[in-house]
């Protein structure tokens, strides 16, 4: 078999790995290409194209049998021009053909890696072997390889667009809002690709949605991608839901009082209802999900608790990159001095605005500045940085005791930042710094 992979960073290197080992031809073509590439094609021991003229990459598509795309090469990329008579899928497609134990996928707009994460854990709390795998980090085709009885997969809307056959027992789609705008063309084109969570499954699988996003309901429920599967809903009025406190499981079932999990900001509250359906149908018990919730405190860069200082509390939420989800972190809090901004994602920030009655002020960073200013500026004072040291600096003087400063960019970091992860621990070293020279 002849295969061209297109893109050759983490996901590329581990499929090339994987279809050599089963004795196929392979090509991999990178666009950007440099050392790391090339060091990459070296140890992987495939033939490397750098940045094809169109000819030339249609002539390799052309020849081969299977082509794999890389989860970063937008729909717009030419080999989806290119006329070929083999297969164009992506890793994830490929890697479940080769899957020998239950998948419970997760797919949504915001909230994907922390319901993997818990999941993750409930399943193992449970006594199953279980490993998280895909967008989190671990690519699924090096996941199908090792011994876990289920492996949780976290799939990007870029992973689900290429898929055919891939079919979770367990599918969960969590919320949507507008994403990517600079990979899709279009969010129709966003959300049907997400649609493809359960588009290959069978009535004993099982499709958890939320009951509160009219959106992913809609498409649950009605039309073509209605799911053929078992539904279970969580959130409002949903099968796992919260009621007087406590959060209820189908048929009323009394879980757990909200007052015992460790977070229990509203949209952690999702989180952990999506978890629970999705762990319970793929086997975990009721302890073990009780006890998680009980002791999970989140992950770094989500609505984190990094510092406090003059009775101002300095959340790092630099993951969140879309502006729904900066709408999640403020409903969490009273008054807030936010810090938004950064490289735009092809968004519409101006829904910011929602936010507006839980901010005492804003601080606008980064490449969007202008256009988180032109949100918020209307009902809150907002003020300009052109550092996170000055960000944090006017954040803290605007700031009141009682307050908390959120870091909740709503964009990308690549204006400024090589990873959502650099710019939080940038933001955490100005809190600490400032929080010393107070002290
Ligand atoms: N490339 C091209 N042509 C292009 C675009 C990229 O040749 O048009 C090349 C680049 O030069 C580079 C390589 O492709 O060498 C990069 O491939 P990639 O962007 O697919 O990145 P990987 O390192 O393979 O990582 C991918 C996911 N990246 C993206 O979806 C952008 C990782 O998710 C994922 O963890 C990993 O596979 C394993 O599954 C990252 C992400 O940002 C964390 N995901 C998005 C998100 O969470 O919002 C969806
Ligand atoms: P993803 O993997 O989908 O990017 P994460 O769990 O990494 O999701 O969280 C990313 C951002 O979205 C964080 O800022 C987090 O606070 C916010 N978030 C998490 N869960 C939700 C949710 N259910 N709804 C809206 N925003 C959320």
């Amino acid at each position: 078999m002849r295969a061209v992979v297109i893109g050759l960073a983490v996901t590329g290197a581990s499929v090339c790995r994987a279809l050599l080992a089963r004795g196929a031809s392979v090509t991999a073509v990178d666009d950007r290409g440099g050392e790391d590439v090339r060091r990459r094609a070296e140890d992987a021991g495939v033939e490397l194209v750098e940045a094809p003229a169109e000819e030339r990459l249609a002539e390799l598509v052309a020849a081969a049998d299977l082509v794999v795309v890389s989860p970063g090469v937008p729909a717009s990329h030419p080999v989806f021009r290119t006329p070929t008579s083999g297969e164009v899928v992506s890793e994830v497609e490929l890697a479940s053909r080769w899957c020998r134990v239950p998948m419970v996928a997760v797919t949504g707009t915001n909230g994907k890696t922390t319901v993997v994460t818990l999941i993750t854990r409930m399943l193992a709390e449970s006594g199953r072997r279980t490993v998280a795998a895909g967008n989190i980090g671990l690519p699924l085709i090096d996941a199908v390889e090792g011994e876990a009885d289920v492996l949780v997969v976290e799939v990007s809307s870029f992973q689900l667009a290429l898929t055919r056959s891939f079919r979770p027992q367990v599918a969960v789609w969590l919320n949507l809002s507008e994403d990517h705008l600079d990979w899709h063309p279009d969010v129709c084109h966003y959300a049907a690709s997400k649609a493809r969570i359960w588009a290959n499954q069978r009535a004993d699988d099982t499709a958890v949605v939320n009951a509160g996003d009219d959106i992913v309901m809609g498409w649950a429920t009605t039309g073509d991608t209605r799911v053929a599967s078992r539904l279970v809903t969580f959130g409002p009025g949903g099968d796992y839901r919260v009621e007087g406190g406590r959060l209820l499981g189908p048929e009323g079932a009394d879980l757990m009082a909200v007052a015992d999990m460790a977070r229990a900001l509203p949209h952690d509250v999702d989180n952990a209802l999506a978890a629970w359906a999705a762990a319970a149908a793929a086997g975990a018990t009721t302890a073990a999900c009780a006890d998680v919730l009980r002791d999970f405190a989140g992950l770094p860069h989500r609505v984190a608790l990094v510092g406090e200082s003059g009775g101002v509390r300095f959340y790092d939420d630099s993951k969140a990159t879309t502006p729904a989800s900066v709408l999640a972190a403020l409903a969490g809090f009273d008054s807030v001095v936010l810090i938004a901004g950064g490289r735009n994602k092809g968004l519409d920030l101006s829904v910011l605005r929602g936010g507006a009655d839980h901010l005492r002020a804003a601080v606008a960073i980064g490449e969007s500045a202008a256009e988180v200013e032109a949100a918020l500026a209307p009902a809150v004072p907002v003020r300009r940085a052109g550092s996170m040291a000055e960000a944090v600096r006017m954040a803290a003087s605007e700031a009141r005791p009682g307050d908390v400063v959120l870091l909740s960019p709503g964009c990308a970091s690549f204006d400024w930042y090589r990873s959502y992860a650099e710019r939080g621990y940038d933001f955490v070293r100005q809190v600490r710094g400032l929080a010393e020279e107070t002290s």
